[in-house]
């Protein structure tokens, strides 16, 4: 099994993904406020790129919350913001989500030529690393990063499923899975988080609580997965 990282939705190489599991990560905080949702009974979420989609969206299907953000903040006009705290049971269940935010819905939608596509943070990394596993097949882990760049958390989180999946697997690593695999095991409580810029912009706009959740590992038991252009639990 070979793994390779992508390090923002900017360098994914449509080509590469073809037969291949795509592992899309958007620590803070796309992904892990997918996974949150689904597994509070969201039906499905929606990843679109912009806000115009959205919203025509949600007008044709006549239902569903809207969700996301731009700069880390709540869309005008939006039932959610892209914080994981507001996809409670009470609020998300049994409905759909139409889901824009900067990075993590443009890296999901980017990944569409992978045979599977798989939705993964540290709160769900376990299950995913476990999924992967028995799928059995060559992996390109996709950092949605931050505007384009690199971004630590992800990097971090790619590390901490390729180091599950090696316990229990041979693996093929490129250079750079390598080198995600051991910056995670420099820092496997994730604090070398804090020196990424999205996390300092966490912290300018207080989402402290989000920083705490979306860096607990394994609170979820779900792979929550993208098909036919909707996230969600698909056995
Ligand atoms: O860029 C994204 O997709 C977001 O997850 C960014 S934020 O954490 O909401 O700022
Ligand atoms: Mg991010």
């Amino acid at each position: 099994m070979k793994i390779d990282v992508v390090i923002s939705a900017k360098y994914i190489e449509e080509e590469n993904l073809r037969g291949k599991a795509a592992v899309i990560i958007d620590t803070l905080r796309a992904t892990s406020t997918i996974s949150t949702a689904l597994n509070n009974g969201a039906k499905e979420v929606i990843p679109v790129l912009t806000i115009e989609e959205a919203v025509a969206i949600r007008e044709n299907i006549g239902t569903g919350l809207l969700g996301g953000e731009r700069k880390g903040l709540k869309i005008d006009g939006f039932n959610l913001s892209n914080s994981p705290q507001d996809y409670k049971r009470e609020t998300v269940d049994g409905k759909i989500i139409i889901f824009t935010t900067t990075n993590g819905t443009r890296a999901i939608r980017g990944a569409k030529h992978a045979e599977d596509i798989i939705i993964a943070s540290v709160i769900n990394g376990k299950s995913v690393s476990e999924e992967l596993i028995k799928l059995n097949k060559d992996i390109v882990i996709i950092n949605a990063g931050t505007y384009d760049q690199f971004s630590i958390d992800d990097f971090l989180t790619a590390g901490y499923i390729i180091d599950m999946i090696s316990e229990k697997k041979d693996l093929e690593l490129t250079d750079i899975a390598k080198t995600a695999q051991f910056m995670y095991k420099s820092s496997k409580d994730f604090s070398f988080a804090e020196n990424a810029a999205h996390y300092k912009r966490m912290i300018e706009i207080e989402q402290f609580e989000d920083l705490k959740y979306c860096f607990s590992k394994d609170i979820i038991n779900i792979v929550p997965r993208y098909k036919d252009g909707i996230i969600k639990l698909w056995n």
